[in-house]
């Protein structure tokens, strides 16, 4: 039978279940990443489980996102995080070593691996030809002791690329135009693989630009083949050991096909406040704006940056505007500095920023008040930036670097400005920042390292019949995780600290909730299509478990949030119908008198509204190795169940 590329990878990988889509499978992992976000958490987890070494290919904790340091937290958490992956064998990349995705893809992506990461935007990979995977920490904790990952069995969609991009119009469009295409929940359930003769004219950077949105497509993944182009970049990157071939077999069957002529596109941009809300640069016209930030692991490779150098060199970026740049890794950064670009960017009047996340997750930059600031990044979701007002734009480096010259949003074929650059055939390679674990026998005197932000993490709730509950929020459409527990400077330090992050739990929505699930002492959320799209943070998951939330119910699921919550022990209910989501106001008191036993026989769940006096059912909708979890108190509890019968 033909296979599509997504299914060739999982077939060599898979471990249990049947490749027909839409069923539970479980599959190898060969190698993980974390960043600092969320590995704190996900080495706590592992370190719980009781497992001695790392049993992947390679694993690696990137420290990225919370370097801004503004205390104790931070440096404590690193220090942490460094300690474990010494004694357990990861490999641990130090600050200043660049954004994870962007790092992993210069030095460890493999074409036909599978990799799990702690991060959303784990599919960066997938430009590479590897099947990369966003997940949960705790699902990263398993995988790093050789557990199996399991998962949908997703569908693949083709997106066929014909033609060759315009000067000015760069992979940041392409991705924008699939994104206006599917929207924000387009690619749930599925594997977005892209080919066609177009794809030819695309360097890997550029690829992974692609796939690293397929996130933001709510989609399982996105991959292209590993081709000639593939081999360029290994070798540029002197790791030509490491390519193999790889691409769809001939009539592989996929769900759906979109065809896009790349030679049609022209430079867009996502307005605030969604991925998906995507119009052309020149039909939303020449808004005056007030800062562009180029960066981020969505657009900050070395040819991204090199662009941007182009346009600025020679000129001053214009009054009204602020521009930061972060180079995406310490390789992009020291070839920019080698090559004079810096200066030029510096010279432009550029705010040069360290090679990490930065004010992608509100770390820093936060706009003026309803500031417009056009962004290179991936999510422009409300209040992200820092600046409850502030008004995101989402745009290509080249848009960003035309417009921080003007000063208005500006189309970059409208210029006669070749934009072609020279790529190095071979990159700076020194990978000194990139600190190898011990070996076994020295591990054994490493003490790990725990400093007085991290907090024991909350307890597990165990599922009984007669379980009664307040419904204490009703959500809309396309709540993201930022919304339910959000980021920035001053609550990211606090992502080992689950009591003080819970005071922000859905503070956007409800400043009261962590106050109200506190009085109602056992809850439920409500919700509509979409929960819990957007980032990978179990904090999501685990910070709600603190605060007594038992289930959430809403209309659709996005796929990382939903595992977070199976694997934090809270219950994941979908309305069987949609319109039942009228069936329950805030503050209603529920009852649900068989849930224990209705999750265990696999039956849908009943809801007795005792407050409108209505009965709902719910659809509980999970496999057997989910439900075991759910009802042993989460994945912690289920995993060290698990090795104690070992
Ligand atoms: C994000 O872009 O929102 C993050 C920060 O990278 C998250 C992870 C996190 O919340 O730590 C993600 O995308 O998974
Ligand atoms: Fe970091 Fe932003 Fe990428 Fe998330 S989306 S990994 S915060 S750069």
């Amino acid at each position: 039978m033909s296979l599509t590329l997504c299914q060739k990878i999982i077939k060599t990988h898979l471990v249990s279940g049947e490749m027909i889509s839409g069923q539970e499978i479980g599959i190898k992992i060969d190698q993980t990443l974390t960043q600092d976000a969320t590995g704190t958490m996900a080495y706590l987890q592992f370190e719980a489980m009781g497992k001695k070494r790392v049993q992947t290919e390679l694993s690696v904790a990137y420290i990225d996102h919370n370097t801004l340091q503004t205390g104790y937290e931070n440096a404590d958490d690193h220090r942490f995080i460094q300690s474990v992956c010494k004694k357990r064998g990861v490999r641990f990349s130090r600050p200043g070593n660049g954004i994870c995705h962007q790092v992993h893809l210069e030095r460890f992506g493999i074409p036909g691996k599978t990799l799990i990461g702690s991060d959303s935007h784990t599919p960066t990979g997938g430009g590479i030809g590897m099947l990369a995977i966003g997940a949960g920490g705790l699902d990263v904790a398993v995988a790093i002791g050789g557990g199996t990952y399991y998962l949908t069995m997703p569908d693949s969609l083709k997106v066929n690329l014909s033609g060759k991009l315009k000067n000015g119009v760069s992979a940041k469009d392409v991705i924008l135009e699939v994104l206006r295409i599917l929207t924000v929940k387009g690619g749930v359930g599925k594997v977005i693989e892209y080919g066609g003769e177009g794809i030819k004219t695309l360097s890997v950077p550029e690829r992974a630009t692609i796939t690293n949105m397929g996130a933001e497509l709510g989609a399982t993944s996105s991959i292209f083949p590993s081709d000639e182009i593939t081999l360029e970049f290994l070798k540029a990157q002197g790791r030509e050991k490491d390519f193999i071939p790889l691409s769809a077999d001939e009539g592989a069957v996929y769900s759906k096909t979109i065809d896009i002529d790349l030679s049609a596109l022209s430079p867009l941009a996502a307005m605030p406040h969604m991925p998906d809300n995507v119009k052309k640069v020149s039909e939303i016209g020449a808004i005056k704006i007030d800062q562009v930030l180029i960066g981020s692991c969505t657009n900050s490779s070395l040819l991204d940056m090199l662009k941007v150098a182009k346009i600025l060199k020679g000129k001053t970026v214009h009054p009204d505007v602020s521009l930061a740049i972060a180079p995406g890794s310490k390789q992009v950064l020291a070839t920019l500095a080698a090559s004079g670009a810096l200066a030029d960017m510096i010279e432009a009047g550029a705010r040069i920023l360290e090679s990490a996340c930065g004010p992608c997750i509100g770390m820093g930059q936060s706009p003026q008040t309803d500031g417009i600031s056009l962004r290179t990044f991936n999510r422009n979701f409300e209040g992200r930036s820092g600046t409850p007002s502030g008004k995101i734009y989402l745009v290509s480096p080249e848009t960003a670097a035309f417009s921080a010259i003007f000063g208005v949003l500006s189309d970059a074929t409208e210029y006669d400005f070749d934009l072609s650059v020279e790529i190095p055939k071979s990159f700076l390679i020194n990978d000194n920042m990139i600190e190898l674990p011990a070996d076994e026998k020295e591990a054994e005197d490493i003490e790990v390292y725990y400093g007085p932000n991290i907090k024991p993490l909350p307890k597990a709730f165990i599922i009984t019949n007669n379980l009664s509950a307040t419904a204490v929020l009703k959500v809309g459409d396309n709540i993201t995780t930022d919304h339910i527990m959000p980021a920035g400077a001053k609550i990211l330090p606090f992502r080992s600290n689950i009591p003080y992050l819970s005071k922000f739990c859905f503070a956007q929505n409800d400043p009261n909730f962590a106050e109200n699930c506190k009085k109602a002492g056992s809850s439920i959320v409500i919700g509509g299509e979409n929960y819990g799209q957007g980032s990978s943070r179990e904090h999501a998951a685990l910070v709600p478990l603190y605060l007594g939330v038992k289930a959430v119910i809403v209309k659709s699921f996005a796929r990382i949030h939903k595992a977070n919550l199976i694997n934090a022990g809270i219950i994941p209910l979908t309305f069987i119908n949609t319109s039942d989501y009228e069936g329950i106001g805030e503050g209603d008191s529920i009852v649900f008198p068989n849930i224990k036993d209705e999750i265990a026989q696999g039956l849908p769940v009943t809801l007795i509204n005792n407050t409108k006096q209505k009965s709902i059912s719910l659809k509980a909708d999970f496999s057997q190795r989910q439900k075991d979890i759910l009802l042993s108190g989460g994945l912690l509890e289920y995993t060290k169940g698990q090795s104690e019968n070992d």
